[in-house]
């Protein structure tokens, strides 16, 4: 390693002048190397003889955040004098990916810093593989925050993301024996280089406790307090968010919860050591981890302690920097839209109003209003299980004022609904936000509905059930809340950062607009007919899979063909998403091969990741179905390697990046009417990969956008799965009359995936032959033909490469910005406020 002598000023610029000019490469690649060295020296403390591959990461990351900080300086000046209407995106899940090489892409220093890098003897692949990834959420809501994020700041919005800063984020997935093993994600451990903690913003909040009522000096009305039991204190954490090719950059602040008193000195005193420490680990255990559930609820009085602690801390937040530039909270609504991400935060519309009233003294009518009209709920799920409820017993242990907010804002609610529906007991029962009959809970989704001025479903056809089944009756009652706002991925991490030598291509073929402006990418047609395009598109996916197939034998061992079909279904394990419908059809495809050697077959490699919740034994089970066929499929010399299986450990943001550029064929075959979009299917489109899908969630506009001829379709309807659960699914019908379903079913109870263990896989038999909830029986033979007609075009490669380009090519409406632009017109009323160049 060759670097210069440090000096003593810790921040260099790296791509401007003093004067603001830009500077000639030479000049930038001696100042990235002049700051590199600094931040070795100065932030890390090492020189270049003891420092290793970690220490080098951080000083890069370094440079890179104080870029970020100078901008982020400009832009909080900015947003304070223009005063200007704030986005505020509650989300208890943001899955950020790593930030290095975003922050290079993003600051458009990613190929200087490469070249200055590789001039002292550095690899900027390598030391990008240092950074921990930050797994602060489980899978699509969590990742579509982050897309959000880069969105918003791109489009020069003033926003700020507010989440938890969990020390534990989504666990590490091992595979041992074929089983899913989690283990402690500890992304915290060499520090974050990132984040900013900001103990000049904590704020202090309530737990526990009772309620009374007081008259205040000097006043005649009476008012409430709340006598807390427990005080936590949230710092805030705050890690730059930059846009690409701005100058603003917003703000991720997220939530760590530390006690109020870190030492009771009363037991202290008595010497009740470990007593006085023990209210210290109870208030940290609120952000210690991430719980991994995704889809399901959790009915555990720790995960409603993260919703209210970082909702409160965050409210508390919105109201300082309102009041900071404006005299009351009367105007609260006009300058701040706050955007519930799913139900988890909508404790948010019962903490406002108690901020209103019981601090600030506001009138019910006049703090339901502003409360109404700043919040808005987006929707994630169809899943009636997945609607969360709160036990009224714990929600009003825990937060006894709330509960007497919530009953008095359901008490004028259906006074309201009364009046509408004078003789409609069951939809007042409906509509209630509380669930009567067995034990008495709190229903978050209708405290969301009730409480917002918008409500919407993040795709056409989620947005279409939502108003004709999980919120039918607010539908009825306030046609006007509700609106669709299909969900979008940012271009930038999910192209240009994943797939470089992709984007290279496209920017030399029509220019780079697209990066901002995705629709562009239509130009893409027009060169449809160029054979050197085709050739230069095909060879690029051909290195991506040979990169891939490098990265797969380093992690698991198997030996991939590059030139097989990549067939790849990346996801959480879920029943709905029917990876096992997946798995039965490569187990058809080795049936086939075992009875009839001789047949021509099109080679394929299937390659699944995804985590399963650690207490959802059905996903867990097809996690290890998935790799015993795997150890059948790969070692059996007659296969020939036509057929191999790869279950990728630990799937998560960085090896995604790595998964869709080297996709032939994206698998998103979840039943229809399950699925509320889904964001993989998009980011696979982008990068020129077929969709073959149900009409479920946004693969219904994929479809319409990328036109028909050019995505596999199969399987039944919304419509058509209504109607044969209705007359009852026989599930037995299928196996009787299916020859191969009823091989492939008979070959994993013969026990040859689980040697030694013959009952293994019954439950996953059961589940499919006693009520097949998920309609895998129904839809498998659909699913069958159709991947013939998927082999048949991988045959013709010129003809697959035409449909690749075309689904590339007209994938710009899934831009996130398009999404964001969509809510900050209709929903936030927001507009741009771009920093000025230096
Ligand atoms: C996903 N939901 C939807 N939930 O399943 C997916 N849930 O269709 C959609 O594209 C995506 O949201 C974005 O809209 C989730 O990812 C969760 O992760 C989750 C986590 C905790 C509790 C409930």
């Amino acid at each position: 390693i060759r670097l210069p002598e440090s000096n003593t000023e810790t921040e260099v610029p790296l791509s401007l002048g003093s004067a603001g000019v830009a500077l000639d490469a030479e000049t930038q690649v001696s100042q990235i190397q002049q700051a590199l060295v600094n931040n070795l020296h100065w932030v890390q403390g090492k020189d270049e003889q003891f420092a290793n591959a970690h220490d080098y990461y951080t000083a890069l990351a370094h440079s890179v955040r104080n870029q970020l900080l100078k901008k982020r300086i400009r832009t909080a000046k900015t947003y304070a004098e223009a005063k200007a209407k704030n986005v505020y995106y509650l989300s208890a899940e943001f899955l950020m990916g790593r930030q290095l090489g975003n922050g290079l892409i993003n600051l458009g220093m990613y190929d200087t810093m490469r070249h200055a890098l590789a001039d002292c003897g550095l690899d900027l692949d390598e030391l990008l593989e240092r950074e921990a990834e930050p797994g602060l959420g489980n899978g699509g809501l969590g990742r579509l925050a982050a897309c959000f994020m880069d969105s918003l700041t791109t489009l020069n919005l003033p926003a700020i993301g507010y989440g938890i800063r969990y020390e534990f984020g989504i666990f590490t997935q091992l595979i041992r024996q074929g089983h899913q093993v989690e283990a402690p994600d500890k992304w915290l451990s060499y520090g974050n280089p990132w984040e900013i903690a900001r103990p000049d913003y904590r704020v202090e909040i309530k737990f526990g406790g009772h309620t009374e009522v007081y008259k205040k000096d000097g006043d005649d009305d009476y008012q409430v307090r709340w006598i807390q039991a427990q005080t936590v204190i949230g710092i805030p954490h705050d890690v730059p968010v930059p846009g690409y090719g701005t100058d603003n950059v917003n703000l991720l602040r997220l939530w760590k919860a530390e006690a109020g008193e870190a030492f009771d000195l009363d037991a202290f005193n008595a010497g009740d050591y470990f007593g006085a420490v023990a209210n210290k680990m109870i208030s940290e255990n609120i952000t210690k981890v991430l719980y991994p559930n995704d889809e399901t609820r959790q009915g555990k009085e720790l995960r409603l302690q993260q919703q209210y602690f970082f909702v409160a801390c965050s409210l508390q937040d919105i109201i300082r920097l309102h009041l900071r530039d404006h005299s009351n909270l009367g105007n609260l609504a006009e300058f701040s839209a706050i955007q519930l991400n799913d139900t988890h935060p909508a404790i948010g519309v019962a903490e406002l109003m108690r901020l209103l009233i019981d601090e600030y003294s506001f009138e019910w009518a006049a703090a339901w209003q502003i409360t109404q009209r700043t919040f808005g709920y987006t929707n994630h799920t169809l899943m009636p299980e997945a609607l969360e409820k709160w036990s009224v017993d714990l929600f009003g242990k825990l937060l006894p004022r709330h509960l007497e907010i919530i009953y008095e804002i359901n008490h004028r609610f259906l006074a309201q609904v009364k009046l509408r529906y004078p003789n409609d007991p069951d939809r007042l029962e409906r509509l209630s936000l509380i669930e009567e009959g067995g034990e008495r809970r709190v229903r978050m989704a209708n405290l969301a509905c009730v409480g917002s001025h918008a409500i919407n479903g993040v795709a056409a056809l989620h947005t279409e059930l939502l108003k004709q089944e999980v919120l039918q009756d607010f539908y009825e009652l306030w046609p006007d809340k509700f609106s669709n706002k299909t969900n979008g991925i940012t271009p930038r991490r999910w192209l240009l950062q994943c797939n470089p030598r992709l984007a290279q291509l496209i920017s030399e073929t029509i220019g780079d607009s697209w990066i901002t402006n995705l629709d562009d990418l239509k130009q893409l047609e027009a060169h449809l007919d160029d054979e050197a395009f085709r050739h230069a598109w095909q060879a690029i996916k051909q290195e991506n899979k040979w990169s891939l197939a490098r990265y797969i034998h380093d992690a698991v061992g198997i030996e991939v063909n590059p030139d097989s079909m990549f067939d790849v279904q990346i996801k959480r394990i879920h029943e709905y998403k029917r990876q096992l419908m997946n798995v039965l059809h490569v187990i058809t495809l080795y049936n086939r091969m075992v009875q009839n050697p001789g047949d021509h077959v099109v080679p394929r490699t299937v390659i699944f990741g995804g985590k399963a919740a650690p207490g959802y034994a059905m996903a867990k089970l097809v996690v290890k179905l998935i790799n015993a066929v795997a150890d059948v499929v790969n070692n059996d010399p007659s296969v020939n390697g036509r057929l191999k299986v790869v279950f990728l450990p630990n799937y998560n943001v960085s090896q995604a990046q790595r998964l869709f550029p080297a996709s032939d064929l994206s698998e998103q075959i979840s039943t229809a009417g399950m699925e509320a979009s889904g964001t993989g299917n998009m980011k696979f489109a982008l990068n020129g990969a077929l969709t073959i899908g149900t009409l479920d969630g946004a693969n219904v506009e994929i479809r319409e956008e990328v036109g028909a001829d050019n995505f596999f379709l199969f399987g039944l309807t919304t419509e058509q799965v209504a109607a044969c659960k209705a007359v009852g699914h026989n599930p037995w019908y299928y196996y009787d009359t299916n020859p191969e379903l009823k091989r492939t079913l008979d070959v994993i109870a013969s026990g040859l995936f689980s040697p030694g263990e013959p009952d293994l896989f019954l439950p996953i038999l059961d589940s499919l032959l006693v009520d097949d909830p998920y309609m895998v029986m129904a839809d498998f033979a659909a699913y069958v033909q159709c991947q013939e007609h998927v082999s048949r075009t991988y045959e013709d490669r010129d003809r697959w490469v035409r449909m690749a380009i075309l689904n590339t090519a007209r994938i710009g409406k899934f831009s996130a910005d398009r999404t964001i632009a969509d809510y900050a017109r209709e929903i936030w009323k927001v507009k741009a406020v771009p920093v000025a160049g230096e």
